[in-house]
């Protein structure tokens, strides 16, 4: 690495939040050795969390498949041909003994997706009901459901939403070839909606999808450069679904996956890092290293949406190993 671009990382304090980050820089953070990178990563965790907490989340689809966008990673559109079918809204009761079920096993927060471009008026007043039961089990509550209309946010706030979930999922740049029926910023302007009114932010992004690693930073600074750094980034390894366009993506070297977490941790120090989709497909020592370059948040549980997770059992076993706590 050029004495230059040494300079450039080493200038950031480390926790900065109000700095704004250009792509440049990340790159720089990306092209350290991977040891000091990790232990750049590392320090910036210390500094802002206890280093042995992980937050767990579990995630039910409450409405799968069928959707009408034509995301290219994704088993859920109607537009490919995949293993996943179609269903309707789950019924209120099945969700809340799920969520009872995901917080007797250890979950903290209890995420709720649906297949939607964007719930309509009579759907989002049952996902409403979710909200309110999950809350009352003593839950923090997510959902994902796609792009808000106006005034939609609020009703999920007076439900008693914590966290809406709504990823950037690459950069600008990047954006088009992988998604024609919505924009980048249709996608910020959910998040604008989700801030004001006053609901924690979950945003992040999947790496693998044949995108650059200039597209990798960018997506990075786009999340840490908004008006406030979202609360909890998820970071999803692509997990290629039959049928889909990136079916066959060529797969990414892992250390690269591992470096964006660290440069995650380092932009976005006092935020959750996810590590999310594809954990099933990560040895634990991969998961380990990913845990020391930051991240502190995992999705628990069997399933993910319609893909597979590592079981409960697994997971327990590699926190115990780790001498890591579940927060
Ligand atoms: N329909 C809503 C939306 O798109 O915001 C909510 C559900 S959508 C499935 C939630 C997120 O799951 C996507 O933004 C994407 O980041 C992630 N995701 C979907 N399919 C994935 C895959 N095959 N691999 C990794 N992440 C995936
Ligand atoms: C997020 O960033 N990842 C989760 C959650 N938010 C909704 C979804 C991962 C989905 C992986 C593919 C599937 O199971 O369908
Ligand atoms: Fe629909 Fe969300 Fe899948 Fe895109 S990612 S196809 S919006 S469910």
């Amino acid at each position: 690495m050029q004495a230059s671009s040494l300079a450039a990382v080493s200038s950031v304090s480390p926790s900065a939040s109000t700095h704004l980050w250009s792509v440049a820089e990340v790159l720089a953070l990306y092209e350290l050795p991977l040891m000091d990178l990790i232990w750049r990563a590392q320090g910036v965790h210390r500094e802002n969390f206890d280093p042995n907490a992980i937050q767990r989340s579990t995630l039910l689809s409450v409405k799968t498949g069928g959707c009408s966008e034509d995301c290219s990673y994704c088993s859920q559109s109607a537009r490919y041909d995949t293993d996943t079918e179609r269903e309707r809204l789950m019924p209120l009761n099945e969700v809340v003994a799920a969520a009872q079920a995901a917080k007797n096993k250890g979950a903290s927060r209890f995420c709720m997706g649906a297949a939607w471009k964007g719930p309509k008026d009579n759907d989002l007043d049952r996902v409403l009901d979710m909200v309110r039961e999950v809350k009352a089990l003593g839950m923090q509550t997510c959902v994902t459901l796609g792009m808000l209309k106006d005034g939609q946010a609020e009703k999920l706030k007076e439900a008693g939403l914590d966290y809406y979930n709504h990823n950037l999922d690459t950069d600008k740049e990047f954006y088009g070839q992988v998604i024609k029926t919505h924009t980048h910023d249709d996608r910020l302007d959910t998040l604008e909606q989700v801030r004001d009114a006053g609901i924690n932010v979950c945003s992040g992004g999947i790496i693998g999808m044949g995108e650059s690693r200039k597209n990798r930073a960018g997506l990075l600074v786009q999340l840490a450069n908004l008006p406030k750094a979202p609360e909890s980034v998820p970071i999803n390894n692509l997990v290629p679904i039959p049928g889909t366009p990136l079916a066959e993506n060529d797969r990414l070297d892992p250390f690269e996956f591992v470096r964006t977490i660290a440069a995650a941790r380092i932009m976005m120090p006092t935020s959750w890092v996810r590590l999310s989709a594809g954990r099933q497909q990560m040895s634990d020592e991969l998961q380990t290293l990913c845990f020391l370059a930051g991240a502190n948040s995992m999705f628990y549980g069997d399933r993910l949406l319609t893909t597979d997770n590592p079981d409960v059992d697994r997971d327990d076993a590699l926190f115990a190993r780790l001498g890591v706590k579940a927060v």
